[in-house]
Formats: structure tokens, sequence, C-alpha cells
């Protein structure tokens, strides 16, 4: 064959959250189906190993919680807030802006820098207040996800086992490898 090459694969490696449910390193609280159709806490990263919220420095500022609009109504969290362990020597909760509303499907991130919360590297818990300062939501982890995040899966299930996807929907994300040009001889 002419030049004895050839392109091998143009390989889209799409691997979707529907598997999620299979193989998952930790599985820590299955939820109801109530809350998991609503607001919510979504995803958080406890160990930063890299500038997650761009600033040039690396530190707890590089923690982050996430939280997703699974309704199908805006979701207003002006005055709702986030905290870690309710511990008597934990920090204070952050408030979140008064006039902050996610549509329907939308995700909201914060990062330490901004909520003040270090949320501990081995072990804690994260918790959504309401405005009145209701518990609507928490989750408690003691074992870290070494610079990874906790994310809820479709199924609605902790896990450990997802890429970090600040902003966006968790699961694995398509990636799209580049052109494999290779001496088909070996
Ligand atoms: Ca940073
Ligand atoms: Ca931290
Ligand atoms: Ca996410």
């Amino acid at each position: 064959m002419a030049g004895r090459r050839a392109i091998l694969a143009v390989i889209a490696l799409i691997l979707l959250t529907e598997g999620a449910g299979q193989g998952l390193r930790e599985a820590a609280s299955a939820r109801s189906d109530t809350l998991c159709q609503r607001g919510r806490l979504n995803e958080f990263l406890p160990d930063p190993r890299r500038d997650w919220n761009g600033d040039g420095s690396l530190d707890s500022g590089d923690d982050w919680i996430e939280l997703h609009n699974a309704g199908s109504t805006p979701w207003d969290i002006g005055g709702w807030k986030l905290d870690d362990s309710d511990a008597p020597a934990s920090s204070i909760p952050y408030v979140i802006p008064l006039g902050t509303v996610l549509p329907p499907g939308a995700y909201a991130v914060f990062y330490g820098n901004v909520t003040g919360i270090d949320l501990h590297r081995t072990g804690d818990t994260v918790r959504l207040l309401t405005p009145d300062g209701s518990l609507a939501d928490l989750f408690t982890y003691s074992v870290g996800p070494n610079g990874g995040s906790y994310s809820l899966t479709d199924a609605c299930v902790w896990t450990m086992a997802l890429p970090p996807t600040p902003g966006r929907a968790n699961g694995y994300v398509k990636v799209y490898l580049p052109l494999v040009q290779r001496d088909a001889s070996f």
C-alpha cells in the first residue's frame, strides 16, 4: 500500500453518566427523589490540587461547592447559606447574595475565597441552609477524594468516581483524541 501509512483512527471517547451507577468507589448515601428533583448540593471539591478559581495561587480558596437546580422552576437562592460542619469551631455560614436566581437546569459554583469555607481534606460535612437557617441538604464524608470531587450521580448517589465538573453537569465529558498517523508496519 502506498506509503504504508494510514490514518488509524479518530477516536471519540464518549463516556456517559448513565453508567455511573456501576463501579462507584463510594456510594455513601442514596437520596430521596424529592430532593434530587429540586435545588440541591450537587458537587464539591475539598482538597484542591490546582488553581480552580484562577487567582494565581493554590490554597483553600480553591475549594468549591456546586449547586444545581434540578427542578422545573427558577430557584431563588438569595439568602440561602452554605457551610461546612456545624461544629462549634466551624466558620460562619456563607450567605448567598440576594437576587441570585438559578434557572431550571442551571449550576452555580461558590469558591472558598468567596465563601470562606475550607472543607477539610479528610472529612467534613457540607451543608445547604435555607434563609431561616433550616437544613435543606447535607453530605458528610470521611474519605478525602485526593484532589477530586464528590459528585451526585444521575441516580442521586454521591461518588468520588467522576471527574470534577464545576459549573457543568456531573459525569464524564466528551474527549476527542486528535488524528493519529502511524506507520502501519508496526
Ligand atoms: Ca486559587
Ligand atoms: Ca479544603
Ligand atoms: Ca458539576
